[in-house]
């Protein structure tokens, strides 16, 4: 008898150290809300300004259009490069299964025989002093043809950037920015680089970039994450190689060393060196 009410005394304190290390999990995640509001692009969309401009909930659109100065660059035709605001709306499965990775709707935007620089952005609430980074997956569309399996490599990019102040101008150059890389017609899972949040909220950037005025434009973005990175784990890495023809060699770069300014430099100096057709 004694036995056994010692094993139960001890199973039962076993239950109340599980609980209460579950309750304090819990309350810790709480506190930060670590998350990403509606991170597989779920519906529903919302109107952001105009009809054609269906944004998942939980994230805002942003897009270049027009002719202009590209952020970051002092004027000159150089720094001008001609865009069109896209549409935004659902891709759902029962359009194209193949454009849905998880649940029943990817985010997608297109520009219609136009290039496009666009893309989509959240706020997100974490930690002061915390290092994150977030993955989302691509695939997109770009070809004058109706075959919508379509989409080479050097016709759109896409590049990840954190604001570490929680900022939502896509042109502040406290964006840490990844280079590009090039989408493909299957889903990819590209990365952001480690950002340090130096306030209680940070902003997650998706950039997307068609460097050609194909007739068919299209990305589509499912399953965006948010990690936080371990202290003591290894530096912020150095950027990846800018994956196009056009683009300059990257200089060398030893990890934690990385200069963000110069990176957001190329990123604009890419983009106006594109050409149109
Ligand atoms: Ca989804």
């Amino acid at each position: 008898m004694r036995t056994w009410k010692k094993r139960h005394k001890l199973t039962l304190w076993s239950v109340i150290v599980i609980v209460v290390a579950l309750i304090a999990v819990r309350a810790a995640r709480a506190q930060t809300n670590e998350q990403i509001v509606n991170a597989g692009f779920e519906l529903p969309y919302n109107e952001q300004g105009a009809g054609p401009i269906q944004v998942p909930h939980g994230w805002a659109a942003w897009w270049e259009d027009g002719l202009h100065d590209i952020p970051g660059i002092q004027g000159g035709s150089a720094a001008q490069y001609p865009t069109g605001r896209p549409e935004y709306k659902a891709a759902t499965l029962d359009i194209d299964p193949h454009r849905v990775r998880s649940g029943g709707a990817a985010a997608q935007w297109f520009n219609y025989s136009r290039t496009g620089y666009a893309g989509l952005l959240q706020r997100v609430n974490v930690e002061q002093g915390a290092r994150y980074a977030f993955s989302v997956w691509a695939q997109c569309w770009s070809g004058d043809s109706n075959d919508p399996t379509i989409c080479p490599p050097d016709r759109a990019y896409i590049s990840l950037g954190i604001d570490p102040d929680g900022g939502t101008w896509v042109g502040s150059r406290a964006i840490v920015w990844t280079q590009w890389s090039a989408v493909g017609p299957d889903y990819v899972n590209f990365d952001s680089l480690a950002v340090d949040a130096r306030k209680d909220t940070i902003t997650l950037f998706v950039s997307v970039a068609f460097k050609w005025a194909l007739r068919h434009n299209d990305v589509y973005l499912d399953d965006a994450a948010l990690q936080r990175i371990a202290e003591g784990t290894t530096p912020e890495p150095c950027p990846t190689a800018i994956p196009c023809p056009s683009c300059p060699t990257p200089e060398p770069c030893a990890p934690g060393s990385v200069d963000y300014a110069r990176i957001k430099q190329d990123v604009y100096d890419v983009i106006s060196t594109w050409d149109t057709r």
